[in-house]
């Protein structure tokens, strides 16, 4: 009798215990908020404790939500709030990526990258009369990685992506653009690479599924990068090229972007090669593990009425980058152990996807 009685006093001190732990498992939600024309999308709780030991890295596990209804997706903003309501400075965050999981890239068969932000990324908002076309039940995963170089501790840390949505119904539709992704290493897996004294280049290259019109580029390099080239290798055409803005440490501050709409974009054939390269100069004499990057983002519109392929899941390099997007690591940085989503990390490089003009174009996609 007594013993039963002390079971069953034991019990919900057991649930207690098998509760509490999932209510601490970080979160997606979405909340379709048609009232101001937005899908807000929220993780959290998220713990961040001061001073992580050698920038340690928290990745909570890449989760999806579903797009509520049909309309267009016109750009992305974030903010972050502790369970005290008090702000989270934008330092926290090292990286966040949104891609779309059942759509692939235009030059790559891994999942589309719609937006991405590093620490410096200002508010994307496409211009009223362009939008990517969503449909209601389409996936929209979120990756990020975040860690907290700051002396104060942030708890139950909400992090909040506000998407700018104008639904289906609109009298006055967007034109319908599509985001494009290229990075100087493969797409599928880590894109920084060992970056070697003096000056360097890295590049990469492939050709677009179908023709398109590149509307406008952005793009994201690291310390001591001197030029970002996207270039024609078929027709021997440099098609844009960019100096990044160092600041006296050599670190980005700005990169420009560029904007070809008005001249009714720039012509992307499928049978052309398309190469892009980032060009370096490291100063220190050694090389800098996992130092270098070099990423193209931007916006294109199909030319010709050519239907976008869709994923193939039977594709080694898809595979690839879902393990890798899935998985608890996603950076180089010398291959440290990453265990409990936790990585150690070179702080040397942080992410810096800077840029003056946020207004015309998504932010390049930054994948560490
Ligand atoms: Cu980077």
């Amino acid at each position: 009798m007594h013993r039963t009685i002390r079971r069953l006093a034991a019990l919900p001190l057991l649930l207690g215990l098998g509760v509490a732990a999932p209510l601490r498992a970080q979160r997606l939600t979405l909340r379709d908020d048609p009232a101001n024309d937005r899908l807000v999308v929220t993780l959290s709780p998220i713990d961040l404790p001061a001073n992580a030991p050698n920038g340690g890295m928290t990745k909570p596990p890449a989760q999806t939500v579903v797009i509520p209804r049909d309309g267009w997706l016109q750009g992305f903003s974030l903010e972050m709030v502790d369970a005290n309501g008090r702000p989270v400075p934008r330092a926290v965050v090292h990286h966040l990526n949104l891609i779309m999981p059942d759509r692939r890239e235009l030059f790559s068969p891994i999942m589309l990258r719609i937006g991405a932000m590093g620490t410096e990324t200002a508010p994307v908002k496409l211009p009223r009369l362009l939008g990517l076309k969503v449909h209601k039940g389409e996936r929209l995963l979120v990756t990020t990685m975040l860690h907290n170089p700051t002396g104060k501790s942030y708890h139950g840390v909400e992090m909040r992506i506000s998407l700018p949505f104008v639904d289906a119904g609109t009298w006055l539709p967007p034109f319908s653009v599509l985001p494009f992704y290229m990075d100087v290493m493969p797409p599928a897996g880590i894109h920084e690479f060992d970056l070697p004294p003096g000056k360097s280049q890295k590049s990469w290259e492939a050709k677009p599924s179908v023709p398109a019109r590149v509307l406008g580029v952005g793009g994201h390099l690291h310390r001591y990068a001197t030029l970002l080239r996207f270039e024609d290798v078929t027709a021997r055409e440099v098609l844009w090229e960019a100096r990044p803005q160092l600041d006296a440490n050599g670190e980005v501050v700005g990169m420009p972007r560029g904007k070809f709409w008005w001249k009714g974009g720039i012509k992307l054939e499928p049978d052309h090669v398309y190469r892009l390269t980032a060009f370096y100069d490291n100063p220190t004499g050694q090389t800098i593990p996992g130092g270098g990057m070099g990423t193209l983002g931007g916006i294109v519109i199909p030319a010709g009425g050519a239907a976008w392929p869709g994923v193939d899941l039977h594709d080694p390099e898809l595979q690839r980058d879902i393990q890798v997007t899935y998985g608890p690591m996603q950076m180089g940085h010398g291959g440290h152990g990453g265990e409990h989503h936790m990585e150690m990390m070179d702080m040397a490089a942080p992410a810096t996807s800077g840029g003056a003009d946020h207004k015309d174009a998504p932010a390049p996609a930054h994948h560490h």
